[in-house]
């Protein structure tokens, strides 16, 4: 199946979703009641002025967030953690506003121990590369990979394939990230396929897989963590980088110090941290979390809750066209008559956004934002907006990216799957005008 086939089966698929909340071609008929509307607005302290348009299914905005202040070595104590064994923790959208995201800022997502601080020994740290297709088996220290190969720059997105997994119903189980688990650093290093191609890759290779250095939960010394990768046509491009400097310094200690795999525009898993070894496969790589559920959704969307066999479930390639709103931060207060500057941010896998629209009625009419051009492939674009509200009370501003094949985000979640990947729903935000 072809990546972006993948996209345009799912977004089809919210297509009847989203019929029945909003109903077809602007004929509303998910809408709540008069007495509802009327409901909401005493809740949410002001009146909901587009209220006749508000799907009846949705959580207003100003109440589906919350967020606990908490801190993490090297991180914004704003980091809402999830999860602190292995440690999980997701960013606020606002405190992703930078056009390139600080390390304090950027995600977490462990599915193991770390390895300890103290034990990583940067002068010895080698990477191995070898595995069937690998022409020889071959060790570089860092400081070899450093002086050997040419340094390359990039401003790459991670995303968790998780990231919205708190969204589906019923419920995946797993990290309820809600849509913090992104970010778009600046890396430096290597490019894989300069390495690769130092090792020597046989005709048949298919597909590469990592190690890295973080040990399994249960303690036993010999299980992998996680072990995934890419097809060798991913694993070759410019961007694919062996890194060892974010934004000009180290890697933050939690995001893979001292030294990572970075493959944009792909689910965040397939980016090794604390690497230290790559095996060139002649087969679709087959370690922990490649199979199974993991990483991998329905070939074609499934009705929620359906259970799924493994041979019906297809790997997640290329993420997903998507948005972030952030600024203002939501819960925004201004006063009626003042313009309100929108900026976000958008991505789309391997391919770029070609428009990002705002709406303020709740979906029903849209209009255009300014968009940048994105630095370097699978670097995020940002978008900005100056936006008008007719009268006093609550808003929601809603933001939708439509990338270059034309694949636009949907209003709602977009396909049900097992573990709850894949979820580009548009990203919304309160605010109220006085
Ligand atoms: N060695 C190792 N690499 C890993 C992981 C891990 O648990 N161990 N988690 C993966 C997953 S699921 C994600 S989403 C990203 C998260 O990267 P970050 O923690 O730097 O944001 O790392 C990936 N690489
Ligand atoms: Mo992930």
């Amino acid at each position: 199946m072809k990546k972006i086939g993948i996209h345009k089966l799912y977004r089809k698929n919210a297509e009847e979703a989203e019929k029945k909340l909003f109903g077809a071609s602007g004929n509303r008929r998910g809408f709540l009641k008069k007495s509802a509307v009327v409901a909401m607005g005493s809740v949410l302290g002001a009146p909901v002025v587009f209220g006749k348009n508000y799907p009846s299914g949705m959580i207003p905005a100003a109440l589906a967030n919350s967020s606990e202040p908490f801190n993490l070595p090297g991180k914004d104590p704003g980091l809402v953690v999830l999860n602190d064994r292995p440690i999980n923790a997701e960013t606020p959208p606002h405190l992703l506003n930078d056009n390139i995201t600080p390390g304090d800022k950027l995600f977490v997502r462990n599915n193991g121990i770390p390895p300890e601080l103290e034990e990583i020994n940067v002068d010895q740290w080698t990477l191995t590369i070898e595995g069937e297709s690998a022409a020889q088996k071959k060790t570089y220290t860092l400081a070899e990979l450093k002086s050997k190969f040419k340094h390359h720059t990039y401003q790459i997105t991670l995303e968790c394939g998780g990231n919205g997994r708190s969204e589906y119903n019923p419920p995946a189980t797993g990290n309820q990230w809600t849509t913090g688990a992104i970010g778009c650093p600046e890396w430096t290093g290597v490019r894989l396929k300069d390495v690769l191609e130092d090792v020597g890759i046989k005709d048949d290779a298919v597909y590469i897989g990592y190690y890295g250095n973080d040990s399994h939960i249960s303690g036993q010394p010999d299980k992998v963590v996680i072990s995934r990768g890419v097809p060798m046509e991913k694993a070759l491009k410019n961007e694919s980088l062996i890194a060892w400097a974010m934004n000009g310094e180290d890697i933050p200690y939690l995001n893979g110090h001292p030294l990572r795999l970075l493959f944009g525009g792909w689910p965040a898993s397939c980016s090794g941290k604390w690497l230290s070894r790559i095996v060139i496969r002649n087969k679709v790589h087959d370690g922990p979390k490649m199979t199974g559920k993991s990483y991998r959704v329905p070939c074609k969307p499934v009705a929620p809750g359906t259970e799924v066999a493994d041979e019906d479930m297809c790997i997640i390639e290329a993420m997903p066209v998507k948005s972030l709103i952030t600024y203002p931060k939501t819960g925004a207060i201004i006063t009626l008559g003042e313009k309100l500057p929108i900026k976000g941010h958008a991505w789309a896998g391997d391919t770029s956004i070609q428009k990002v629209e705002y709406s303020i009625d709740f979906g029903a009419t849209w209009n255009s934002c300014n968009l940048k051009a994105p630095v370097n492939m699978n670097a995020w674009q940002h978008f900005d907006a100056s936006v008008s509200f007719p009268e006093k009370g609550y808003y929601e501003v809603w933001a939708r990216a439509t990338d270059a094949e034309d694949v636009s985000q949907p209003m709602v979640v977009p396909g049900w799957n097992p573990r709850g990947y894949l979820n580009n729903a548009c990203h919304r935000i309160a605010i109220k005008v006085q």
